[in-house]
């Protein structure tokens, strides 16, 4: 168990968000300030390939992005096919604080950021662009990879982030430029609120990285927080919706979907399909990356 607060992020770019939610965090701040806070620095970084600016484009060269908030007393927003819009986790708050609704996607999530007050920016970059037209050339279909970070992309994935406070309140954030080129207005796991992210400030949160379609088949972030709900530590109920997947789809050997989770307690955990699956960690005692237990060995 940790003493509060603790921070939570997914893969190696964690660090540096784990260290803006921090800020916040240690002098005394809001769990939901904080994870925004975090998120956004890796929305922000153009060497962060898979979130916000600079982000991979789908098949057809668009950036669109998606993202979900949940606070302690459940609240929630989200933005699905979202573009031209640097930080998506800003809206998606924006939703759940200003509108009587939970999510809002393509032109209309966009016609909304636009009306309060962000700006339309262009979220592919040259080199992304180039990307692009290389895998237009060569492989010109959509196929997951596995850990696709660790081989070609120098760790870099979906940000989920979730933190508790001094307080003892406990929010969630995740945002996402979705799996590389994706079809055209695909949508992921991550703004459903229970897919990528699910939050019960009375119990503790959970949110999910990898392959999308395979915890949305298993509402795996909200079934990490139920088996929390029904006594499991965080460790083992992260396992145990690897598991689910691993009952439940037949193809999962292909794939990677990694959960972390968060206990209200402090207590953290996380596990993958596949090794490889890095979290980022900051307490008052520690600030590094951990590696999730893997279901193959
Ligand atoms: C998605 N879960 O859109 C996201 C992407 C991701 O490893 O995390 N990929 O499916």
């Amino acid at each position: 168990k940790n003493e509060l607060p603790v921070v939570i992020s997914t893969w190696r770019h964690g660090l540096p968000a784990n260290e803006a939610a921090w800020e916040i965090l240690a002098n005394g701040g809001y769990a939901l300030d904080a994870v925004e806070a975090g998120v956004k620095v890796s929305e922000a970084d153009p060497n962060v390939t898979t979130v916000g600016y600079g982000a991979i484009p789908d098949a057809s060269g668009k950036v669109t992005l998606d993202a979900c908030i949940m606070d302690e007393k459940g609240r929630a927003g989200s933005v699905a096919y979202l573009q031209h819009i640097k930080h998506p986790i800003s809206v998606a708050r924006l939703v759940m604080e200003k509108t009587p609704h939970v999510m809002l996607s393509g032109k209309g999530a966009l016609q909304f950021a636009l009306e309060n007050g962000f700006g339309k920016e262009k979220l592919l970059t040259p080199e992304m662009r180039k990307r692009w037209k290389e895998w237009k050339k060569e492989e010109r279909q959509f196929s997951p990879e596995i850990n696709i970070e660790n081989k070609r992309l120098e760790n870099h994935d979906t940000i989920s982030m979730l933190a508790l406070d001094k307080e003892g309140r406990l929010c969630g954030a995740c945002t996402t430029s979705g799996l590389a080129f994706k079809m055209h207005g695909r949508v992921g796991d991550s703004p459903i609120i229970g897919a990528g992210l699910f939050v019960d400030g009375e119990i503790g949160g959970a949110a999910a990285t990898g392959t999308g379609e395979l915890v949305m088949k298993t509402l795996g972030s909200f079934l990490v927080v139920e088996f929390m709900r029904n006594g499991m530590s965080p460790s083992d109920a992260c396992n145990a919706a690897i598991l689910r997947i691993t009952e439940k789809i037949p193809d999962y050997q292909e794939h990677q979907v990694g959960f972390i989770a968060l206990h209200k307690s402090g207590e953290t955990g996380a596990a993958s399909i596949q090794p490889g699956f890095e979290y980022a960690l900051k307490t008052k005692n520690f600030a590094g990356l951990k590696e999730a237990d893997a279901w193959f060995k």
